[in-house]
């Protein structure tokens, strides 16, 4: 079925969005996006590199200098509450581009509405929200001192592919309350959301310049604008190694970062957690997006008392799952979303088994009617210790260790024996256990008898190599705002 061409979005061509204007790259070249559940060429797209990223940045500079800056508060909350409406209205689209370039089963995009409307409702009210201080100074004389808080600037905001039409808003929304611009650099394996959303904004009336969206490659359109002189913040999710190289760029100015980067997240199971629930939530929260959140729970920590229990049953669960095409509204798992990631994936399951770990459900790439796309079903592997890489390392696919632990002070030693501090889970009926834990895990969230909920209104931040910013929350409008203070001399 080629359902690909069938849309009118896809026969446009698909150009760089710069200063209000849609326009091929200078070199002229693009590249191809490619459906993972097929292998197959959806779309070309511009492939924007250092000379667009010029142009995008000055197109965010003077917009920033010029008739945004006349755009008062209501103002910018209006616009974010129109393109809400707007994309609110031609969600349907949104979320067919996300699934036909990302992989995500039209069943999980669909759910992506809510937060989506949340976010850009939310940001919207934040923009109304933003207030300076006035503190009683012991400065001699009568001194009036105040504080301004204003928008940083130009903000360059690289995304990764794993769920960019969410991804792009933890930037869009700050950006639009705060009063800054924006230069979104789409993952090169899933940019069609983003330029979607760009049409929306447009539409509901983004003036030029405000936002500029410029698909292209990391080392080229990324390290330019993560190395541009006229930026002033990145906002960077992906990997972190990438992450510590936009750190190295962002040094030559001094733009101000977040980051947040990979995870090896915790998901503690004791012994008297409901099992039922704990064996869907912890096989969900390792295995939703195939796996590819970054605060997925992929070291399963499983009381000792109950583990031989526990992993027969998540193995039947996992099996359950329905993995298939994304398109499939019946498919709940979709493909990996590359031929490069299926293939990172694969390996880490073969040094698994190759460490001596046993392989209970999944474990080889899908054939039949898949065989086309990059389809590894979820992987469920015992006999895993803290110290073996796919314990330490992210693999960023469907791919569950399962650690054994004897109580809550090893539960505890284990889960924090990792690099990163993203996410986190406990599942226990005893509240004491439960607050103990939460409070002794280094992470940026953790959930109790339930794992990833998460809300625009509500911040997270990761730990150590996890990343840092808020993000989220009203103390995310503060990563987009720099404190002037003012002082007067009244006498
Ligand atoms: O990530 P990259 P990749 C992890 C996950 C995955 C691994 C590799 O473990 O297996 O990273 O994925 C842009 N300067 N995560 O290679 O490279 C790139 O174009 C500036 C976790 O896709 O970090 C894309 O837009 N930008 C993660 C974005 O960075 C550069 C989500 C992310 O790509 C750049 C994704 C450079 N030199 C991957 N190189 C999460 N935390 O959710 C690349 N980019």
């Amino acid at each position: 079925m080629d359902y690909t061409q069938q849309h009118p979005f896809l026969k446009q061509p698909k150009k760089l969005f710069i200063g209000g204007d849609w326009v091929d790259a200078l070199s002229g070249k693009t590249f191809d996006v490619v459906n993972p559940s097929t292998g197959q060429v959806i779309v070309q797209v511009a492939e924007g590199a250092a000379a667009d990223v010029d142009r995008a940045v000055a197109a965010a500079r003077a917009a920033f200098e010029g008739p945004w800056s006349q755009f008062k508060p209501f103002d910018r909350q209006a616009l974010l509450l129109k393109i809400a409406d707007l994309a609110e209205e031609r969600f349907d689209e949104l979320a067919w581009l996300e699934t036909l370039d990302m992989g995500a089963p039209i069943a999980r995009t669909a759910m992506f509405k809510r937060f989506l409307l949340q976010a850009l409702r939310f940001y919207a009210a934040q923009a109304v929200g933003i207030y300076g201080e006035t503190t009683k100074n012991s400065f001699p004389g009568d001194m009036l001192s105040y504080s301004l808080r204003d928008p940083i600037g130009v903000v360059a905001g690289i995304i990764p592919w794993n769920g960019p039409l969410i991804s792009q808003l933890w930037s869009i929304g700050p950006t639009l309350a705060t009063g800054c611009t924006l230069v979104l650099k789409p993952a090169e394996d899933a940019p069609l959301s983003a330029l979607a959303l760009a049409q929306i904004m447009q539409d509901a009336g983004l003036p030029d310049g405000v936002v500029n969206v410029v698909p292209g490659y990391g080392h080229d359109a990324g390290a330019a604008l993560a190395s541009h002189p006229d930026v002033d913040k990145i906002a960077f999710t992906g990997s972190t190694a990438t992450g510590r190289r936009i750190m190295e760029m962002a040094a030559t100015n001094m733009k101000r970062v977040s980051v947040e980067l990979g995870g090896k997240s915790a998901d503690i199971v004791f012994g008297d957690a409901d099992l039922d629930r704990a064996v869907a939530g912890a096989a969900l929260g390792c295995f939703n997006n195939t796996g590819q959140i970054c605060y997925a729970g992929s070291r399963i920590l499983v009381q000792r008392s109950i583990h031989d229990d526990f992993v027969q049953r998540l193995a039947e669960y996992a099996k359950t799952l329905k993995v298939g095409h994304s398109i499939d509204p019946t498919s709940q798992l979709g493909p990996i979303v590359s031929a490069r990631q299926l293939q990172t994936v694969t390996s880490y399951i073969d040094i698994a088994r190759e460490g001596g770990a046993e392989v209970i459900a999944g474990g080889t790439r899908l054939g039949g009617d898949l065989a086309g796309g990059f389809f590894v079903p979820p992987t469920v592997l015992v006999g895993v210790s803290n110290d073996m890489r796919v314990a330490r390392e992210e693999i960023f696919g469907p791919v569950a260790s399962v650690i054994p632990f004897d109580d809550a002070a090893d539960a505890v030693r284990i889960a924090n024996d990792t690099q990163y501090g993203l996410g986190g889970a406990v599942w226990t009926r005893d509240l004491s256990t439960a607050h103990r834990v939460v409070r002794a895990v280094r992470t940026g969230m953790m959930w109790v008898n339930c794992y990833g909920a998460t809300e625009p209104a509500v911040t997270s931040e990761g730990f150590r190599m996890s990343g840092f910013g808020a993000k989220g929350g009203r103390r995310h409008i503060d990563e987009y705002l720099y404190t002037k203070s003012v002082w007067l001399k009244l006498d």
